[in-house]
């Protein structure tokens, strides 16, 4: 059935049921003086390039392949457009390794046809904090799909992050692999009905008319919780206790620093958004939502050509309500003029969803780990990893 993920080091279907293994890695580390120390072979006509995704041109190439060629939802309507500045983002973090963001190109005309990318990412399961890869931006050119190039590149990346004493990695996707640890739905809340009907985002509900529909997604002009504000570099250290404190409550998380929090939480226009709430009286810091922005292109409207979609990232709500936390973050989407706000049923979203009136997507994302096997797979509720 996978013939090249049956010789993978991952949870295989077979041993399912099997609660008898072991959790923890599936195969043991080797000396990174013993790993492979050349490249995979590609076939003759391509070669391997590392991108410097610091280099403009380098960076547009990388985005226009993906801008052309990256995830699709089930319809073929929508496609993930990822920005220059956010490739970039997600790419750089602290620690990074340029060798881990790897191209193919057609050996002829240096054309760039085919992406992966890891970096670098300390995650707790359970107790332990394991040093990881986070994979990410898997792409093949749509001509050259089916050839099994993607198998290559998986073992590329593996062996770049070997090189670095680094023997397990996280991953999503939205087809199901040997095997996922956990699956989340997307939810989905209307900011702009109007715009997502017409390019076929939504439909529009039964016994429901146009206005109708506008008024039941209506949100207040300005949000509500008193010292809401956006993050800025002094709330770091606060950001970082209140996240580190919430996440310890999950069985799958990051092990975020302040460093960590530094770069993934601090806003970046256009790319990541986040507020605190500060307390008038005592000035802590008690409360803290975010998100990111991927846009997607819409594929084949006479009247738009692009989505603009606010992806919940990570929220910790300790004095605030989440409802009233999250309602804000929907409030201030609006106000940038976004057209939906995403989010997945993991960490404690179920509480607010159906609330502040998300409806289910027709997405699924399973998430997955490299070389690390888990006793059974988790509930989406369990999960506190937010993939970019
Ligand atoms: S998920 C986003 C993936 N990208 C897209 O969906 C964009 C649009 N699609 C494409 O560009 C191509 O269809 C891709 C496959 C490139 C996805 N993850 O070359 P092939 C297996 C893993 O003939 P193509 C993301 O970025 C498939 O089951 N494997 O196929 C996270 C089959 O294997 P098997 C996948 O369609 C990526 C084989 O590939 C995926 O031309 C995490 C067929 O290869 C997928 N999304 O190309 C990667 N899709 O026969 C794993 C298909 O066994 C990282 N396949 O069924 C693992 C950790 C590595 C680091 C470890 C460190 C220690
Ligand atoms: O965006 C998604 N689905 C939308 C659009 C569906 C268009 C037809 N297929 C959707 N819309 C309904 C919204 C509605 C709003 C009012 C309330 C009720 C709901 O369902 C889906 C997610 O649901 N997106 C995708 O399918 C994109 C791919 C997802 C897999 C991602 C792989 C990740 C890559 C790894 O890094």
């Amino acid at each position: 059935r996978h013939r090249f993920w049956e010789t993978q080091p991952v949870g295989q279907f077979k041993d399912a049921r099997d609660g008898s293994l072991p959790e923890g890695p599936i195969e043991p580390p080797i000396p990174v003086s013993a790993v492979k120390q050349e490249p995979y072979n590609l076939p003759a006509l391509y070669e391997w390039t590392t991108c410097d995704i610091d280099d403009d041109q380098t960076c547009a190439e990388v985005y226009n392949l993906l801008t052309n060629n990256y995830v699709e939802d089930d319809e073929n309507m929508f496609r993930f457009n990822y920005s220059k500045e956010f490739l970039r983002w997600a790419l750089r973090p602290p620690g990074y390794f340029k060798a881990w963001h790897i191209g193919v190109r057609v050996k002829a005309t240096k054309k760039l046809v085919a992406f992966i990318t890891g970096v670098p990412a300390r995650i707790r399961v359970r107790d332990e904090a394991v040093r990881m890869a986070e994979v990410n931006f898997l792409c093949v050119h749509k001509k050259l799909r089916s050839k099994r190039l993607a198998p290559v590149m998986i073992k590329e990346v593996t062996r770049r992050v070997h090189l670095e004493n680094i023997w397990q990695a996280a991953y999503t996707a939205g087809v199901v692999l040997p095997t996922p640890i956990t699956t989340c739905r997307y939810w989905h809340r209307s900011l702009n009905p109007k715009k997502l009907i017409d390019v076929g985002f939504s439909r529009l509900g039964a016994r429901m008319t146009m206005s109708r529909t506008i008024r039941l997604y209506k949100l207040p002009e300005a949000t509500v919780t008193p010292g809401f504000r956006k993050m800025e570099l002094r709330d770091v250290a606060a950001v970082t206790r209140l996240l580190r404190d919430y996440l310890s409550q999950f069985v799958v998380a990051p092990d975020f620093d302040e460093n960590d929090v530094e770069h993934w939480l601090l806003p970046l226009e256009n790319v990541v958004d986040s507020f605190v709430v500060e307390s008038p009286e005592t000035h802590e810091v008690t409360d803290f939502c975010s998100f990111y922005s991927l846009p997607s292109s819409i594929l084949n409207n006479p009247n738009y050509s692009g989505l603009k979609a606010a992806y919940s990232y990570y929220n910790v709500a300790m004095r605030t309500p989440l409802l009233q936390l999250m309602n804000d973050a929907l409030i201030v989407a609006k106000q940038k003029d976004y057209d939906v706000f995403n989010a997945l049923d993991l960490m404690h979203n179920e509480v607010f969803l159906k609330e502040l009136k998300f409806g289910p997507g027709d997405g699924q994302l399973h998430y997955y780990l490299y070389n690390y096997r888990l006793r059974s797979a988790l509930q989406p509720s369990e999960l506190g990893l937010v993939l970019l």
